[in-house]
């Protein structure tokens, strides 16, 4: 049995959803709408996040973790124009492959920071910490975008990657969140060109971002937020 338990707006959760469905892995959805007690969520990680995978006997969480475990565990790769990539990262380039996923997953830190102390009351203005997480993710798209050799590729040429995956979620879940921060794609040409693509892949088109803020309690099918009932 694989289970996957996640919040709807979390962008890592959003990532490793893709990811199951790049690879055809059925799973039981267990979906929470917002952030739990801290008990609650203590049941099934130390880290009080989410994702959590539980697969057979193998219980994970960090979703980094599981996207390697799901890429390294389940080999075969489904039939795509654009194939998932073999492999988490590139065996001619593995430290390279893993300093760009470090950093996307800074970059993810940075924006569910800023968006965790968004809905606690605390704003990019009111905080210096907060303003320098937003430089971060300025910094951080500058140097990926030049990690990108060719205007039509991605983090591994001619693959679809889980640095694209999980770059691609992250900036949506900025540009789908009233946080007070505007990406300039433009400004990251090759990034802009990449998640334009993602955006026509089946596996994200089924695993859609939806905006989010406090009050919003449910969705309609087309993704329309509904508030408070
Ligand atoms: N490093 C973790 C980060 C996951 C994360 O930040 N999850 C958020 C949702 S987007 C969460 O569960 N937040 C609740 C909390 O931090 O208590 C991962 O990659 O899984």
């Amino acid at each position: 049995m694989r289970e996957l338990l996640f919040t709807t707006g979390s962008p890592f959760a959003r990532a490793v959803r893709i990811l199951l469905d790049e690879l055809a892995l059925d799973y039981d959805r267990r979906e929470e709408l917002t952030t739990p007690s801290v008990e609650a969520r203590a049941k099934h990680s130390p880290a009080l996040q989410v994702p959590v995978l539980w697969d057979g006997d193998v219980t994970l969480w960090d979703s980094g973790v599981i996207a390697e475990y799901l890429l390294t565990t389940y080999r075969l790769r489904p039939d795509s124009t654009l194939p998932l990539a073999p492999d988490p990262y590139r065996a001619d380039a593995p430290w390279h492959d893993r300093e760009i996923f470090a950093t996307i997953q800074t970059f993810g830190t940075a924006a569910t920071l800023i968006s965790q102390m968004r809905w606690g009351g605390v704003t990019l203005d009111d905080h210096d910490h907060l303003q320098r997480s937003a430089k971060r993710m300025d910094y951080i798209l500058t140097w990926l975008d030049d990690q990108i050799l060719e205007d039509d590729d991605g983090f591994w040429p001619g693959t679809l990657s889980m640095q694209d995956i999980f770059l691609a979620c992250h900036i949506r879940f900025v540009e789908a969140r009233p946080l007070g921060i505007e990406i300039p794609l433009d400004r990251y040409p090759r990034l802009n060109t990449l998640l334009a693509r993602l955006a026509r892949r089946p596996s994200f088109l089924t695993n859609p971002v939806w905006w989010w803020e406090p009050g919003v309690t449910g969705y309609r099918a087309d993704g329309t937020p509904i508030f408070g009932e």
